[in-house]
């Protein structure tokens, strides 16, 4: 892609490496140089005075080299600081000039290249990835006309209806400031001190409760654009618009009680997974749907379009498939495109605007500020992960760090020089044009009442989820609520979720050992008449295969090579993954002879990693394995998490040392050599919901 062209090594490279006259004393010319291209005859020692000397203050190749490490990080995002990146192409599949002028959707098949950065919002850059937490699902798009930003989440609604309480939101979900923990997680008091006075956040706190707040991987999860947006077509017409992209993957996350061993086993599950995924040719895949309505709609609508507090359902709004995104290139470098590409709000194209969301318009100011203080110079857009892909050509001159040689005489509009030197004018007809919206009204710091109703689409969001679901929302309210020290704090959000459903209250109080509160008192009336939406249940929109999930298998020496083959065969024709858990990393010798190496070590790959399991082991092996607490817990955990289990009857030592001989149940399935096919089609209810276990 177009980065690599401006990558540093590369051009040194085509200017030392080829010009024939320079002297070429390496393999391959790649002679190591100092910053200013000059070649370094030793990089392992500094310059001093005798062999046990001080250093010499002469010696510009060490001072290059430290002066350029002493200044290699930059801030980190205030929030969304820990995240990955990667690369791809979105292909319009649907042309949409009925509604847009945006180039990019003109024309069925055109392809526009694509940089996505996903993120975690509340952890630093090194925390862990699977925090209960939100999801950036930021997509940069560089159209023929600029580029287009759709900095999203992977949750539809946010917790504040306007920007001015950003800044307490993030404060209160970051670590407290005497004594800098809790890191990258929201169960504490401060952030539930703040809820617990916030009553729009509530509905957001039951999609984050929910299993959505800790996906299985980042290609299984969805991403909305939350706000509501304009789209306006060549006459000049608006409609409004959300966006949502929907992952070719289906819908997964992980138990709770999964995520907090997962980050203990590998706190970079999610990033290793993308990259696993692209690099092995699984390029993850997004449909972009939108949802199309007009100003009858949003009249007619009972809660206001610019709240972003709230969704439209697709039941009243369907959403319309416009286009593809698919990813199929990691990055080359973290720090040059992850780290620093810079997503905003107000990166717009023609055909596509913002609405009055009080939060959207909070976010227009903010997101150039955020880029300056991080990359430091106004010149961020020329980074190659930044730059258009298409001419930028203005008069904004110079500033710290400016990589393009403006030429001519004239840096100012208008002028009357002619030709090349007379420099751009605006495109009157083909240009940016705001929607012309009529806005008039007194100056006034006040929420309109059409924001007011904060927990009926809580209730949505809680009767569309499958019982399954629901227990998973109660326990993490009380795991959550259980970390808060203070019980006010614990007693005023339960007091809230009264006013959602009483139920999910009396739960969450009776699992905190609290007397159930007065319910909060609420601004309007709640409404229960609301019908619930499938929609918004994750196990509702499950992969329909394995495709794309993981077995580990847990296997020894002398294991059944015709069983491994049948369900290794078994899983990959389906496009699963196989992964093999030895007690050493070296691997094992199957029956057959064969050998295979470990991908993991049995202390190293705990059953958390996959999405489920097999154990396969030697007859005269498994002795050994059954006395490890690490495949013990293996299984344990395995059958503790719901996951599918396939098994040979030499795994019985192992069962009975994990205590687990006699409870084997219909998702435990028994193997053999012919039944690869038939377990591979077991799995693909993801878990065994109705296992009677508690984790
Ligand atoms: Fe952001 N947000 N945000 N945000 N946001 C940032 O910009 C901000 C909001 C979102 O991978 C920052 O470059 C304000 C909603 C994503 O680089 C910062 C408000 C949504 C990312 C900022 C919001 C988001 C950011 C931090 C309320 C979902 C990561 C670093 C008015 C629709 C983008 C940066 C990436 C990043 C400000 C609210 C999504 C500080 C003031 C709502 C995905 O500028």
């Amino acid at each position: 892609m177009s980065d690599k062209k401006t990558n540093q090594s590369d051009q040194q490279l085509d200017e030392r490496g080829q010009g024939g006259e320079i002297h070429q004393p390496v393999e391959n010319g790649q002679v190591l140089t100092t910053a200013q291209g000059a070649p370094i005859s030793d990089d392992q020692n500094s310059l001093r005075a005798g062999d046990r000397g001080p250093t010499l203050m002469e010696d510009f190749v060490l001072r290059d080299k430290i002066f350029h490490f002493d200044h290699e990080r930059i801030p980190e995002r205030v929030v969304h600081a820990r995240g990955y990146g990667a690369r791809g192409t979105f292909e319009c599949t649907d042309a949409l000039t009925d509604v847009t002028k945006a180039d990019l959707f003109g024309e069925q098949g055109r392809k526009t290249e694509a940089f996505v950065r996903f993120s975690t919002v509340a952890g630093n850059k090194g925390s862990f990835d699977l925090a209960r937490d939100v999801r950036g699902f930021a997509v940069k798009l560089y159209t023929r006309e600029g580029n287009w930003d759709i900095v999203g989440n992977n949750i539809p609604v946010f917790f504040i209806q306007d920007a001015i309480k950003f800044p307490d939101l993030v404060h209160s979900v970051k670590e407290a400031p005497d004594r800098a923990f809790p890191q990258a997680q929201s169960a504490h008091d401060n952030f539930w001190d703040f809820v617990s006075f916030t009553p729009e956040s509530i509905h957001m706190t039951l999609w984050q409760m929910s299993d959505r707040a800790i996906p299985r991987s980042l290609r299984f999860m969805e991403g909305f654009g939350v706000h509501t947006f304009r789209f306006i077509n060549a006459e000049g017409k608006s409609s409004f618009v959300k966006f949502h992209w929907k992952p070719a993957q289906g819908l997964q996350s992980v138990v709770w009680n999964e995520a907090v061993k997962i980050n203990g086993a590998d706190p970079d599950f999610h990033r290793r997974d993308l990259w696993d995924a692209i690099t092995t040719g699984d390029a993850p895949a997004w449909d972009l749907a939108v949802q199309i309505f007009d100003e009858d709609f949003a009249e007619k609508f009972e809660f206001d379009v610019l709240d972003p507090t709230k969704i439209i359902p697709e039941e009243q709004v369907p959403l319309r498939v416009v286009g593809r995104l698919t990813l199929d290139s990691v990055v080359d470098n973290d720090f040059a495109q992850t780290e620093q590409v810079a997503f905003h709000t107000q990166n717009l194209v023609p055909g596509i605007d913002v609405s009055d969301d009080p939060l959207l318009q909070g976010r227009n100011f903010s997101y150039l500020d955020t880029q300056l203080s991080r990359l430091g110079s106004t010149n961020f857009t020329h980074l190659p992960v930044n730059a258009p892909r298409c001419p930028v050509m203005n008069f904004q001159r110079d500033g710290h760090m400016q990589t393009t040689v403006p030429t001519g005489r004239a840096n100012y509009e208008p002028n009357s020089w002619t030709g090349d030197e007379r420099g751009p004018r605006a495109d009157t007809e083909g240009g940016f044009r705001s929607y012309q919206e009529q806005v008039s009204g007194p100056k006034v710091r006040h929420r309109s009442e059409t924001f007011a109703d904060h927990y009926s689409q809580a209730r949505v969001f809680w009767i569309s989820q499958t019982p399954t679901e629901q227990d998973h929302i109660v326990a993490a309210y009380t795991f959550e609520l259980g970390k808060c020290e203070r019980e006010a704090v614990r007693s005023r959000v339960v007091a809230h979720l009264r006013n959602v459903d009483e139920e999910l209250a009396s739960r969450v109080a009776e699992g905190l050992g609290l007397d159930l509160p007065d319910a909060a008192e609420a601004a309007i009336k709640p409404r229960t008449d609301l019908p619930g939406s499938d929609s918004l249940s994750i196990l509702k929109n499950g992969p329909k295969s394995f495709a794309g999930r993981k077995l580990g298998i847990l296997t020894s020496e002398g294991a059944d090579a015709s069983v491994i083959n049948a369900v290794k065969d078994a899983v990959t024709a389906v496009g699963g993954k196989v992964e093999f858990i030895t007690p050493t990393i070296g691997g094992v010798t199957f029956s057959d002879g064969t050998k295979q190496s470990g991908d993991q070590h049995v202390q190293g790959g705990p059953s958390v990693l996959y999405d489920a399991v097999a154990v396969i082991p030697g007859k005269e092996s498994v002795a050994d394995l059954a006395k490890k607490a690490s495949a013990k817990d293996f299984v344990t955990d395995a059958f503790a998490h719901q996951k599918f289990i396939g098994y040979t009857a030499d795994a019985k030592p192992l069962f009975e040392a994990a205590g687990l001989a006699d409870q084997l149940d219909k998702g435990c399935i028994e193997l053999d050599a012919s039944s690869g096919k038939k377990f591979v089609d077991a799995l693909k209810p993801m878990r065994v919901w109705d296992r009677d276990v508690e984790a």
